[in-house]
């Protein structure tokens, strides 16, 4: 397993649970230093994100792109794959193909989490379902032009009414045949919904693609109560070789929650 951390580039989502929201350059930086394998981005738009800035950044410091999140979609243009009008889940599509394609480029998948969106109003569940559906394998073809995947996350009854547990979510990609899509499991949205977090790691298996290592109150990995050893034991049971990604509130301060970060994943991963 590689650790990562998360940079935020959006204005807008500077209270949101990402570590670094100072740049890409300080970001890299940073990471680079306290001994981070990887990072994870989270850009305004493909147009806005610098995909030759960020390989520079990248091979300078010796880090991998872990993952590209596309949640900016939600947070500044208020688009998600199950809105009720056709022009705004069309938008969506397009805004999360165009991320597919600079994140591919640079080697990386990208992360629907918010931008999935939920059942709503005039949207009931089985018709948000086949939106859904159709998104993801169309967006999963795209991914597998660069040779990779896209991550499904499945959040909080608080974040989405589609899927909050991941074996539903399995069991959905897995009923529906979408191919080229792997399971998102971030530890703090499966402390709320999930009974037994390393019994659900290991009934995902191979669907488990990448992971938001984060505590019971979304502070790094330490700073709250969730009991990630045999969360951990669980994923190498199942031959996991993906990122534990730091998708933590920067508390106390960014340099904090980073270095306990990278403490938790040694303590627990290993390297
Ligand atoms: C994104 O990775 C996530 O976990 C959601 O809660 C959206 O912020
Ligand atoms: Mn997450």
């Amino acid at each position: 397993m590689r650790s990562a951390i998360t940079i935020c580039l959006v204005p807008e989502a500077k209270q949101g649970p990402f570590v670094f929201h100072g740049g890409l350059e300080a970001g890299c930086r940073a990471a680079a230093e306290l001994g981070f394998d990887g990072v994870e981005v989270f850009p305004c738009s493909a147009a806005g994100l610098s995909a030759a800035e960020l390989a520079r950044l990248l091979d300078a410091h010796g880090l991998a792109l872990a993952a590209v999140g596309t949640g900016a979609g939600w947070v500044r243009h208020a688009l998600h794959l199950c809105h009720a009008d056709a022009e705004t889940r069309a938008r969506a599509r397009a805004f999360i193909g165009e991320l597919v394609d600079a994140a591919g480029g640079l080697g990386a998948p990208v992360i629907i989490g918010s931008m999935q969106g939920r059942s709503d109003g005039p949207v009931d569940r089985e018709t948000a379902l086949g939106w859904l559906a159709d998104a993801l394998h169309e967006l999963g073809v795209r991914a597998a032009r660069h040779g990779q995947v896209v991550f499904y996350e499945p959040l909080n009854r608080y974040e989405t009414n589609l899927f909050n547990r991941q074996e539903e979510a399995a069991e959905f990609l897995r009923g529906r045949g979408i191919g080229n899509v792997k399971l998102l499991c971030d530890l703090f949205h499966m402390n709320i919904e999930e009974t037994d977090l390393a019994a659900t790691l290991t009934a995902c298996g191979d669907l488990v693609g990448h992971v938001h290592w984060a505590d019971s109150n979304r502070r790094a990995v330490g700073f709250g109560h969730t009991a990630v050893g045999p969360a951990v034991a669980a994923l190498e049971a199942i031959g996991y070789r993906g990122f534990l990604s730091a998708e933590v509130f920067p508390l106390p301060d960014p340099l904090s929650a980073a270095r306990q970060s990278i403490e938790s994943f040694r303590t627990f991963a290993k390297g």
